[in-house]
């Protein structure tokens, strides 16, 4: 009787050991001002393999960030768990066993059905948890409730560069294209003409909450 309990109890620990996610720090920044909680929009960078090594997914390959929410369910739990505390520029190797990943059914036909992940992320940015929000206020960097070139220009910039993380081509291109973005926009924009775009004529997100 006692034995078949300490066996048992002993599968109990081998199963819990197993279902624990692995955190490895693979790099962290020396200036770290702002680490990431619950709530959060983080843009990352992650590649995705099996134990095996094969590769499942990357977001390098499409040299495209990902950005979620974290804390809300967006993601796998063991990228919710697994992904708080972290500074922007840190590495992590992130070791997650199928309860925190796909389980037992696993992911379309390139994560089979109790599959362990193993993710090598680098978070790039961690941006407040409404980013879409009032886009006016954003851009309009003197407060006098109108926009001009001068700031739709600089806020595209900052959008293009805070989106890549770095120069690729296609930011070339279109910081390139950047001043006829900046005509279209006031055309399609500035109703009046008057080179200032006004809160009634933005139709971008201008309202604090949605
Ligand atoms: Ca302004
Ligand atoms: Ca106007």
């Amino acid at each position: 009787m006692i034995k078949s309990i300490i066996v048992l109890s002993c599968l109990v620990a081998i199963v819990s050991c197993e279902a624990e996610l692995k955190v490895e720090k693979l790099f962290v920044p020396e200036v770290c001002a702002n680490k990431s909680k619950n709530g959060d929009m983080l843009t990352m960078h992650y590649t995705g393999t099996l134990t095996d090594g094969s590769k499942f997914d990357s977001s390098l390959d499409r040299d495209q960030p990902f950005s979620f929410q974290i804390g809300s369910g967006q993601v796998i739990k063991g990228w919710d768990q697994g992904l708080l505390d972290m500074c922007v520029g840190e590495k992590r190797k992130l070791t997650i066993p199928p309860s925190l990943g796909y389980g037992d059914r696993g992911a379309g036909n390139v994560i089979p059905g109790g599959a362990t992940l193993i993710f090598e992320v680098e978070l790039l940015d961690i941006g407040n948890s409404h980013p879409t929000t009032n886009v006016f206020k954003e851009i309009d960097e003197n407060h006098d409730n109108q926009l001009s070139r001068e700031e739709v220009s600089e806020y595209l910039k900052k959008q293009m560069v805070a989106v890549e993380g770095q120069e690729t081509e296609e930011v070339k291109n279109m910081l390139k294209e950047h001043d006829k973005l900046v005509e279209e926009i006031f055309q399609h924009e500035d109703k009046d003409k008057n080179g200032l775009i006004s809160h009634d004529e933005f139709s971008g997100p201008k309202h604090d909450e949605l």
